[in-house]
């Protein structure tokens, strides 16, 4: 006779732990139901070829590699610009810059470019229940014109959608050398008010020009204004001495702000969006002593090295907290590369082998491929399948596509929903782009770029780049010529006629 089936407790057990795990907990229902953390890194200056994932060379980037290796790897991702400000504000409000005669490079004293009734990326967030936060390199403007940094410096950050920020004003070579929290300077001494001024110094107050010898770091060209921990500036200041920030430790300075932040809002029912704008590489260049030597490179490489290590420290902290899974990163940087941006700080001399514009043309300011093709990932563990993209997708469109993500119908006037190209779940990105480099405009369209005329410099000699100047048109197939080397405008008349004709509508000339 066949034995019956008996159940005893250890059945019982299996039975309830396999019902269990069949159906979800509460716990993971929260999470399939709740939008994911958000974190974008954004790199200042770095190129297509400083990511070892984007081209194996002599720098090493082991965690931005993590994230190209366990995301995606977009090989046409384009910021809107060759320059800071309007990358950011493209990126921040999903429109082109060239739309706002101010997105072009700031002083630190410059209004705010951003229209506080206008929608941005952190506002429509926050309208999806988000957190939202900027750690790091702002230059968009503060202020409507006359700013009293020893008061509430408004509109700031806060007031165009995030809740918590802490930045530096424009760029590590301009004045105000300070940390501004919340539209506040951060250890300022009232008895020792800050003064800013763009056009003359404070009297008696020491320059770069004047007074060499008091310099660690020596200027090329322009930076040679006031003198801040022997490093010559763009722009006088006056006073706020316990306020200035300490260059070297100023990336530690920044992690810790954006740890404390992620090991904060992980302990929330409430997903996070956390702006985290890096200075590395951009000038100067002063890692920490720590990273100092370790590429080889001087202290262009040294500083990618330390961003790197950065972001390693960033995803161990994400990890520890269990919200890896959680959270989609999206890595990217401001526009191209440069190599002199005027100190003298080794970056051309101990280059060695390494191009850090990859295969491209150009580089920083320029209107080849080098000055907006930049490294372009997607993180998302467990949800993004690993792989290479070659969709375009571009900087302005992550407003749209995290719109689509979090089920927002706000947008930018600009913006392209790509979420699916942005997952990995898509091959199709957008057919078309302008992009911008100092005021300047060219048209992507498919394989084609094409550059108007302009009347520039073809190379600026200074910062050593091609600018894409030149007194006819340019046209390149990108699809056989990467390098834009072979100029097809005169070879393919109807090709050049179709590119000016969608250029024309596209900017609504
Ligand atoms: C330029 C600076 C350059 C850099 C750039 C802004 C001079 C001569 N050059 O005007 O060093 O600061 O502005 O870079 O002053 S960006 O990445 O923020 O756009
Ligand atoms: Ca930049």
């Amino acid at each position: 006779m066949k034995k019956a089936f008996l159940w005893n407790p250890f059945h019982l057990l299996f039975a309830f732990l396999f019902l269990s795990s069949c159906a979800p907990s509460e716990k993971e229902e929260e999470n399939q139901s709740s939008n994911p953390n958000i974190l974008l890194i954004y790199l200042d200056d770095l190129g297509y070829g400083d990511v070892s994932a984007y081209q194996s060379g002599t720098l090493q980037t082991p965690n931005m590699d993590r994230l190209a290796n366990g995301g995606i790897r977009f090989t046409q991702g384009y910021a809107s610009s060759a320059t800071c400000t309007p990358s950011r504000y493209a990126l921040l409000t999903g429109t082109y810059p060239w739309r706002n005669q101010n997105a072009k490079i700031l002083p630190g004293t410059a209004p705010l470019i951003i229209d506080t009734a206008q929608m941005t990326l952190p506002k429509m967030l926050k309208n999806k229940g988000y957190h939202t936060a900027v750690i790091g390199k702002w230059h968009l403007g503060l202020g409507t014109g006359v700013v009293d940094w020893n008061a509430e410096i408004a509109p700031n950050p806060n007031h165009v959608g995030f809740e918590y920020s802490h930045i530096l004003a424009a760029t590590q070579d301009r004045v105000p050398t300070v940390y501004i929290e919340n539209g506040r300077v951060v250890n300022l001494d009232p008895n020792d008010p800050i003064q800013v001024d763009y056009d003359k110094n404070f009297e008696g107050e020491p320059t770069g020009l004047d007074n060499p010898e008091l310099l660690t770091m020596k200027w090329h060209h322009g930076h040679n204004n006031s003198i801040v921990n022997g490093i010559p500036r763009i722009g006088f200041m006056k006073g706020g001495e316990k306020a200035k920030w300490s260059d070297i430790d100023m990336a530690d300075h920044f992690l810790e702000k954006g740890k404390a932040y992620i090991q904060e809002k992980s302990k929330s029912e409430q997903p996070f969006f956390l702006f985290f704008p890096m200075q590395q590489p951009h000038v100067p260049r002063t890692p920490h002593p720590r990273f100092e030597g370790k590429s080889g490179m001087g202290p262009r490489g040294d500083a990618i090295l330390e961003a790197d290590w950065v972001i390693g420290e960033l995803l161990k902290t994400l990890e520890e907290e269990g919200i890896l899974e959680n959270t989609l990163i999206i890595f990217s940087s401001d526009n191209g590369p440069v190599l002199n941006d005027g100190y003298y700080d080794d970056a051309v001399e101990k280059l060695g082998d390494h191009t850090p514009a990859g295969p491209l043309r150009g580089g920083k300011y320029s209107l080849f491929e080098a000055g907006t093709r930049v490294p372009f990932l997607t993180y998302w563990k467990g949800e993004i399948q690993p792989g290479l993209s070659n969709a375009m997708v571009t900087q302005i469109d992550l407003m749209n596509s995290l719109a689509a993500l979090v089920g927002s119908t706000e947008s930018g006037p600009d913006s392209e929903n790509l979420l699916d190209a942005f997952l990995g779940k898509s091959d199709k990105g957008r057919e078309a782009v302008i992009l911008e480099a100092t005021s300047r405009t060219a048209l992507r369209v498919g394989d084609w770029a094409m550059i108007p005329p302009y009347s520039g410099l073809a190379v600026q000699k200074q910062v050593n780049i091609e600018l894409g100047n030149a007194s006819d048109y340019q046209l390149y197939n990108l699809s056989e010529d990467l390098a834009q080397q072979t100029n097809l405008a005169s070879s393919n008349p109807e090709k050049l006629e179709e590119m000016k004709q969608i250029y024309a509508r596209l900017r609504g000339d």
